[in-house]
């Protein structure tokens, strides 16, 4: 007998034509990927973060090719995600380093590599299951540019756990209909919100809002309250056009 299985969590996106779809389904960890190179765009990762605290899905920030060095931009960034509560992974494909920890992070997991290309996803995979043939890019020149992993793929890995290494993006938009509307899946936003003196409050605009007092304060990273406007921008861009096509 055929039986089809609930999708417990899956992980959302906005396609191009605004509507959401599931990218990834039945994950209980996200792994969102970043590198010294290629320079890191932290709304990226922001928006990855979002989505899985959206649906339910525990988020680590993994730190690839450590070897190469953290600037103080870097450093900024990493203490950013620290502060909001994320454990952050500091591993090098190349040497090794912090590849029993990521391990120790996947097992008894259905784990996910997500992040911009050529950070490493493919490495680490080869690292993590060295009995899987993982195709890794960056050899010839002509492929420069090109996102080397085509198309998502699960691998076992030695200690219980299952990887999945997916395709490498230059963005990533949330499914704004996923997302809690008090704050966008942004988890320092969802703490400190019950302080705003709306309900409702956007965390914007609004008077007496608790976020901005914590932007202002320096308790909330200035980075990462940009990151949710944007979001919050797109967000009601999205829903205004979904609203308008649904009047025609
Ligand atoms: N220095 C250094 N380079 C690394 C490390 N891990 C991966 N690389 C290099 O980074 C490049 C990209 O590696 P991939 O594993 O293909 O990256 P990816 O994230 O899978 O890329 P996409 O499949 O395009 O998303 C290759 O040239 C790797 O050799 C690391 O820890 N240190
Ligand atoms: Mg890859
Ligand atoms: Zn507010």
């Amino acid at each position: 007998m055929l039986e089809v299985l609930p999708r417990r969590t899956a992980l959302y996106r906005s396609n191009a034509r605004g509507r959401s779809e599931p990218v990834l389904a039945n994950l209980t960890r996200l792994l969102v990927v970043i590198a010294p190179v290629p320079p890191p765009d932290p709304f990226v990762a922001d928006r990855y973060l979002a989505a899985a605290e959206s649906a339910g899905i525990a988020a680590t920030l993994v730190l690839n090719k450590a070897e190469l060095g953290i600037d103080a931009a870097l450093r900024t960034q990493l203490d950013a995600y620290t502060a909001a509560g994320y454990d952050c992974i500091a591993v090098s494909a190349d040497t090794g380093t912090g590849i029993d920890a990521l391990l120790a992070a996947c097992a008894g997991q259905v784990a996910a590599l997500v992040g911009q290309s050529g950070v490493g996803k493919s490495s680490l995979v080869r690292r993590l299951a060295p009995e899987a043939e993982v195709e890794i890019g960056g050899l010839m020149r002509e492929e420069e540019g090109r996102h080397t992993t085509t198309a998502s793929r699960l691998y076992e890995l030695p200690g219980g756990g299952r990887l999945i290494d997916s395709p490498g993006v230059r963005d990533f938009a949330p499914a704004v209909d996923h997302l809690d509307p008090r704050h966008l899946g942004f988890v320092e936003v969802a703490r400190l919100a019950p302080g705003c003196r709306f309900l409702d409050c956007r965390h914007m605009r609004e008077p007496g809002c608790a976020i901005r007092q914590a932007v202002d304060s320096g308790t909330m990273d200035p980075r990462r309250y940009e990151s949710y406007r944007r979001l919050r921008r797109l967000s009601e861009e999205l829903t205004d056009a979904k609203k308008a096509r649904g009047r025609r």
